[in-house]
């Protein structure tokens, strides 16, 4: 057995059964996750956790704090039953990638550790071919090069942005795809390796192709966020207006603690495969916006065409909403739209969290996130409910 040896990483005891883990060691599974300080990465530990796991995350050194995600999982690893550990690492150093999955053996991997951002990938495209597409292939051959083909099941975080330029509506596991920015290029080669690696050496390697998918924790440069950021500060009046690029794009858009369920499902299938994980509904930017300032009670009209188009506080008559073009992309993905079939027949997964919910919980999170840095103590004047209930939270 694995465990008859003591191992640097697993813990002496039994992990508590508070956790609704029985305490035998011998069916607590090991999960490394890359990318553990990111959005995905802090539900997915925050669920397996939750199921009895042992963690392993892989952090980046950063000059800066970048472990605010997951700081409530943090354990102190000096204590006895330790299940969550970080580690430092880097998808672009493949001696790093070998030696930790060297010691942590891990029965599942979930690779989420990417350059994640699009726009971002027209400006640092060697990078993210490096760190997202070669990054893949570096975590594929650590288990291979170890021999751990048979035991180690492996996620690869693929994405909807591998459509790209539409050849089917709606997108499902079959659809062609067509990537539109050195972010998407960089997927496609992780998603074929992946499949590759599944085909050539027999191992359990699965995509999930994911859509949009969103929550309080998303990176802020991310449309959703900065937009309920932005409501958030403009109530407050910490911010004047909000910048935004292409109105018009559609997305598929969906919440973060779902879609980490249906990565976990993937991997105990017995038979790995690929599967979409989508809503199967679609808005545009324009409606995002709309109703997260519905939260706050504000009604956007919209006036004017082009880089020209504003968007107006139907009230006051303030100007809330702004294009500036640095945010167009060179090519942009214009709808996407998930058929997530395969996913409920097969994996019995489908979204729990409505596109109102979600817009609705991320506003009432940046309404206390805003008022904590500002030390805002009251609402600036009288509220819904969520409203007044995320600013008594956030002081
Ligand atoms: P985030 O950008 O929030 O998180 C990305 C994570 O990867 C962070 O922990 C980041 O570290 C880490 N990372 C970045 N570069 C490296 C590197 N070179 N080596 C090691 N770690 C690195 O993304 P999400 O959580 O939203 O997404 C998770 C994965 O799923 C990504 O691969 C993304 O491309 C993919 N995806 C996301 C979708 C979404 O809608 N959210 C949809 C489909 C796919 P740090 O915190 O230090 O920056
Ligand atoms: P996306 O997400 O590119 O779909 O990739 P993002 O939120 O960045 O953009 C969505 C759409 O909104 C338009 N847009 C803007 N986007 C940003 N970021 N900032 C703006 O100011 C702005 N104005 C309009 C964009 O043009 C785009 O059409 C996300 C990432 O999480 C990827 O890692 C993941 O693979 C895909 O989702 C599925």
């Amino acid at each position: 057995s694995p465990f008859a040896r003591p191992h640097p990483f697993r813990g002496d005891r039994a992990a508590p059964a508070a956790l609704g883990f029985g305490g035998d060691r011998r069916v607590q599974k090991v999960a490394l996750i890359t990318g553990a300080t990111g959005q995905d990465g802090a539900y997915l530990a925050e669920l397996l956790l939750s199921k009895g796991y042992m963690v392993h995350g892989v952090k980046r050194r950063s000059s800066s704090f970048n472990t605010g995600r997951i700081e409530h999982l943090y354990q102190d690893p000096h204590e006895p039953d330790v299940r969550f550990r970080l580690h430092y690492g880097d998808l672009t150093d493949s001696t790093n990638l070998i030696r930790l999955v060297q010691e942590v053996q891990p029965d599942e991997i979930y690779n989420l550790a990417a350059q994640s951002h699009v726009a971002v990938s027209f400006e640092t495209p060697e990078y993210t071919a490096n760190a997202d597409g070669i990054g893949t292939l570096r975590v594929l051959e650590a288990i291979r090069i170890l021999g751990l083909e048979k035991k180690t099941r492996f996620y690869q975080a693929s994405t909807s942005e591998l459509y790209g330029k539409v050849q089917e509506t709606p997108q499902r596991e079959t659809t062609p795809f067509y990537p539109r920015s050195p972010y998407a290029a960089a997927k496609l080669y992780a998603y074929w390796i992946t499949v590759n690696y599944r085909e050539a050496y027999g191992m359990h390697a699965s995509n999930g192709i994911l859509f949009n998918h969103e929550s309080p924790i998303r990176g802020e440069t991310f449309v959703t966020r900065k937009i309920t950021r932005a409501v958030a500060a403009i109530e407050y009046g910490v911010q004047d207006c909000l910048y935004l690029g292409n109105l018009d794009s559609l997305r598929d858009w969906g919440h973060a603690r779902d879609y980490v369920e249906g990565m976990w499902r993937i991997l105990q299938q017995d038979v790995a495969d690929d599967y979409v994980l989508a809503t199967g509904e679609m808005h545009t930017v324009r409606e995002f916006v709309e109703l997260a300032f519905a939260e706050v009670g504000r009604k956007v009209t919209w006036q004017g065409a082009g880089v020209e188009e504003q968007g107006i506080d139907a009230a006051s008559g303030k100007v809330l909403v702004r294009i500036d073009p640095t945010y167009f992309r060179p090519t942009e993905v214009d709808l996407l739209l998930g058929d997530p079939s395969k996913a409920r027949a097969k994996l019995g997964w489908q979204h729990k969290v409505t596109f109102p919910e979600l817009v609705r919980d991320m506003v009432a999170a940046d309404l206390g996130v805003v008022a904590a840095e500002h030390g805002i103590k009251t609402p600036p004047k009288a509220t819904g409910n969520h409203r007044l209930a995320a600013v008594v939270a956030a002081i």
